[in-house]
């Protein structure tokens, strides 16, 4: 096997994973583009929120396979961005926030009957990652955070042109994770360079972790996008599982 990456080298390896973040999934297109339905935007946050409330399940997951006393006191933060810490409240209330924004009772969020089986899926694929594999490795597939605060960014800008419907105090989750987001990269690349750097061979197990995760979050575009469709064949509507 040839030399590994320089760290330069191997730091853009990663980064050129970008082409394929769920930014360019034609959900994503058309929510930026201002074409999605007021249903289809509903349905996108109801699926997001079983996304949203099993992240510190898997930094949680994190936690519990490191030893290292210093990444647990950096990665625990991310547990209380999103539970939230005292009074303060954290990300997933933020979520149930932006459900209101966009039309929805607390409780159509936060009961998680319009989650599609395949967002469920690809959510527990990734959280089962997290327990089973190795805590350097799990730092490693949150690396698409990298491409993040573009996607934030283009929602704080698009939506109120796009969306004017849209409270736009729900937009807080997304100002939220900018600066959450860049922080976490911050700590988890370094890591991720550091451990995967020994050989050409960890190198490249490193992208293919991070393929993964783009994977998880493509799969949970396509899932909403479907379950949200309203395609008919033969006047029978197929797109809901039935209950
Ligand atoms: O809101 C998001 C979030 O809290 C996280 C945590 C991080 C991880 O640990 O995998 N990834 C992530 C992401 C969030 N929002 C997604 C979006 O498009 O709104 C992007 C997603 C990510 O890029 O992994």
């Amino acid at each position: 096997m040839s030399a590994p990456w320089t760290r330069k080298e191997f730091e853009d390896k990663l980064r050129e994973k970008g082409k394929g973040y769920h930014i360019y999934h034609p959900f994503h297109v058309m929510m930026y583009e201002g074409k999605l339905s007021k249903e289809q935007l509903q349905s996108w946050v109801m699926n997001r929120f079983y996304y949203q409330i099993s992240i510190p399940l898997k930094d949680a997951a994190i936690l519990s396979n490191c030893p290292v006393k210093e990444i647990r006191k950096e990665w625990i933060v991310r547990i209380l961005d999103h539970d939230g810490e005292g009074d303060a409240e954290g990300g997933i209330e933020a979520w149930i926030n932006l459900g209101r924004a966009v039309g929805l009772k607390r409780e159509e969020v936060t009961s998680l009957e319009g989650v599609s089986p395949g967002v469920r899926f690809a959510v527990d694929a990734y959280i089962n990652f997290a327990k089973q594999r190795t805590w350097q490795e799990s730092v490693c597939s949150s690396l698409t955070e990298l491409f993040a605060p573009h996607i934030h960014q283009q929602r704080i800008s698009s939506w109120p042109e796009m969306y004017p419907w849209i409270d736009e105090s729900g937009l807080s989750y997304f100002k939220k994770r900018l600066t959450e987001a860049r922080r976490d990269v911050e700590h988890g690349l370094g890591v991720t360079l550091d451990y995967f750097s020994t050989s050409k061979e960890m190198q490249e197990k490193a992208l293919d972790i991070l393929q993964f995760k783009i994977n998880v979050l493509w799969v949970i575009a396509d899932s909403i996008m479907l379950a949200s469709s309203n395609i008919k064949v033969d006047d029978r509507d197929y797109m809901r599982q039935p209950k």
